[in-house]
């Protein structure tokens, strides 16, 4: 029990200096469950993912026209603000980079209000969510998301804490200039960075 609590904390020490593990994090096997209020349920024919703000023109996807799109399967690491951190999970989803290709952007956009069921929201910067590893994901491990991880359909912002990686996404709000979401009005950082310790704002 001891001896592998000892080699755990030097398995952290070694990814700590590889770079791989942010500081003041842990590492977990378990998939841990957050968030604030209740699991959503999920009805396919009034689902949609509704996008606006500093758009050309509003659009709104159904779950059918959303799963129609080109998706991929994307390895990454993944780091919660309360200190734990699991690496090399599985995702499949439309990568960002594919999905904005749908939309047509404004110029003086810098930043997304991300929604969610239930009027959670989180906020994320553009250039942060123009990366390799972000996406919309509806897979975890080749299965469907557990309703407790997002299900149908989540973001993923693998470089920032977990609670960027908005579940059960249903909006995506882009804005000229940065607005706080619900963590982050709440004394969390705007940012989130791990790699800097961005826990709070205060
Ligand atoms: N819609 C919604 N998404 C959310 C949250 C939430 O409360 N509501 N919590 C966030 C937080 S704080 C974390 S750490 C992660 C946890 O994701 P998990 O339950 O899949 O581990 O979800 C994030 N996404
Ligand atoms: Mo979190």
């Amino acid at each position: 029990m001891l001896e592998s609590v000892f080699r755990r904390r030097e398995e952290e020490q070694k990814l700590k200096a590889e770079g791989r593990l942010p500081p003041g994090q842990s590492l977990t096997q378990k998939f841990p469950v957050l968030h604030y209020g209740p699991v959503p349920s999920f009805d396919p024919a009034r689902w949609d993912l509704r996008i606006w703000g500093e758009v050309e023109s509003e659009k709104k996807f159904s779950w059918e026209e959303f799963q129609r799109l080109p998706h991929t399967t994307v390895k990454m690491d993944i780091h919660c603000v309360t200190r734990w951190s699991k690496l090399d999970t599985t995702w499949t989803g439309i990568p960002w980079r594919d999905f904005i290709r749908h939309i047509e952007i404004l110029p003086n956009a810098t930043h997304v209000l991300v929604h969610c069921e239930q009027g959670f929201t989180t906020n994320v910067a553009l250039d942060v969510l123009d990366d390799d590893d972000t996406m919309l994901a509806y897979a975890y491990n080749g299965q469907p998301l557990e309703p407790d991880h997002g299900y149908p359909l989540r973001l993923l912002v693998p470089k920032k804490y977990f609670w960027k990686s908005a579940k059960w996404l249903r909006g995506l709000e882009f804005m000229a200039g940065d607005r706080p979401g619900f963590w982050e009005q709440n004394g969390y950082h705007m940012e989130g960075d791990p790699w800097r310790e961005e826990r709070f704002g205060w």
